[in-house]
């Protein structure tokens, strides 16, 4: 398999994630990526017209994005118990934290855009007060839950781990941690899988 990445995407992490933890890393052949929203790549848009990473070229030459479809497919191989739960109530809880851990990602990654990619005199303030505030209600909200998020290793927890680990990296001066001392504690035990370690933005 091939992976079109950067080491600091949490989109990518989260695939890597689940690749290490299904035992599937080493058949992975990273592709780096440096592109922009506002600086293409014509290799990547040849396989994702959207031009985004991560994006998964399969043995059998499927080509594969975004993070929650390359995600499902890597927990169809690989070894141990399925990261996505096959039914029931905790499937559809681990997908939510997913969708909630995807969002963080994905307001993170749009205030980056917003204060590095876009001309000064561009910058939209009220925009990224926004997107902080998603943020915030997003970890309030697992700040509350974060005994029952606790437990089970999945792609909810995965997606959140990959999420609070790009806060760190981008924003760490936003201390997201004052106030949820519950997900901070979960936080630094799930940083310590090997998975994590071994994906850790550089
Ligand atoms: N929903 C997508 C989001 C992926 C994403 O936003 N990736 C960023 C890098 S972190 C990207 O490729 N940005 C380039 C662009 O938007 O043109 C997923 O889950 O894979």
């Amino acid at each position: 398999m091939k992976l079109h990445f950067n080491p600091v995407s949490p989109f990518v992490r989260k695939a890597l994630v689940v690749a290490h933890e299904r035992g599937l890393a080493a058949q992975i052949t990273l592709l780096p990526r440096a592109m922009s929203p506002v600086t293409p790549d014509e290799e990547l848009n040849r396989d994702n017209p959207l031009g985004k990473i991560p994006c998964l070229i399969t043995d059998d030459g499927l080509v594969l994005y975004d993070s929650r479809v390359i995600c499902a497919y890597l927990d169809s191989l690989g070894q141990g118990p399925e990261l996505i739960p096959a039914g029931g109530s905790e499937r559809w809880a681990a997908l939510r934290r997913e969708a909630l851990g995807d969002g963080i990602m994905d307001a993170g990654v749009g205030m980056r855009y917003e204060t590095v990619l876009r001309p000064e005199g561009l910058r939209w303030a009220d925009w990224i007060a926004g997107q902080k505030g998603k943020i915030a209600r997003a970890l309030d909200a697992l700040e509350a839950e974060a005994q029952e998020v606790a437990p089970r290793l999945h792609i909810g927890t995965i997606a959140i781990g990959c999420a609070l680990g790009y806060l760190d990296f981008r924003f760490a001066d936003d201390r997201w941690r004052e106030r949820r001392p519950r997900l901070a504690e979960w936080f630094a035990t799930f940083a310590e899988r090997a998975s994590m370690r071994a994906t850790a933005p550089a």
